[in-house]
């Protein structure tokens, strides 16, 4: 990855530059569950940077490095032995699909956050992928009730091509947050751009806000 300048990369660029897609309305989730522009699929797409790495278990390793006060190296073991939680949540794409009630198991943010401890200044969160990915959030948002850290889709173990062994899930905010194949965790004290931050996307992508793009 790290190719800034790939067809698709350059492709949701324009997206950015023109605002497509952007239909200027406003919603609230308590009384929208589509939000505006979205449209609902029953499938379930798979979009990423076209490289999906192979994870074995045994190599397979989660860092929760900077800005935490109690920083933490899991082990797939390690991981499967923290406390596991189920959530039940729609996904909104930001290129305008949606998909309700998707079943997840894996441990929340809050148990993970709880364990590791953000130190007091951290405010924002930056994810790091098996394929080079990276992305942004605040750290109130990564912390959300229904964020989980998925093993399980459905009541089956993740697939490879929707970022299993194992994924993030921010349901409330757009899909392009929910770093798939995630391996490494830091907290910020400020707001730094992922990969379609730096490529014209929204550093914070409420869907019911239309934040798809940056603004400048
Ligand atoms: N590691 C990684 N995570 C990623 C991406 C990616 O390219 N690499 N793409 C993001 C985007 S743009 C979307 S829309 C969703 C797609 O997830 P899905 O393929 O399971 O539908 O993953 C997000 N997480
Ligand atoms: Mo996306």
């Amino acid at each position: 990855m790290g190719d800034d300048d790939s067809k698709l990369t350059r492709t949701k660029r324009q997206w950015a530059d023109q605002g497509k897609f952007l239909t200027g309305r406003i919603s609230r989730p308590e009384t929208d569950r589509l939000p505006p522009g979205q449209h609902l699929v029953k499938n379930w797409p798979v979009l990423d940077l076209g490289q999906q790495p192979v994870i074995r278990p045994e190599s397979w390793r989660l860092d929760v490095k900077g800005g935490a006060e109690n920083p933490m190296s899991f082990s797939w073991a390690d991981f499967l032995a923290l406390p596991q939680s189920q959530k039940l949540s729609d996904i909104h794409c930001v290129t305008t699909w949606s998909r309700y009630d998707n079943r997840w198991e894996g441990v929340s943010t809050r148990d993970l956050l709880d364990l590791v401890m953000p130190r007091p200044e951290a405010s924002f969160v930056m994810l790091t992928s098996y394929d080079g990915y990276t992305t942004n959030l605040p750290l109130a948002d990564f912390a959300a009730e229904d964020a989980i850290l998925a093993t399980h889709w459905e009541g089956q173990p993740l697939t490879a091509d929707h970022g299993g062994p194992m994924r993030l899930v921010v349901p409330h905010l757009y899909f392009w947050k929910s770093a798939k194949w995630l391996t490494r965790i830091d907290f910020l004290p400020g707001d730094q751009a992922g990969f379609w931050e730096r490529n014209g996307y929204h550093m914070r992508g409420d869907p019911w806000m239309e934040e798809r793009y940056s603004d400048d």
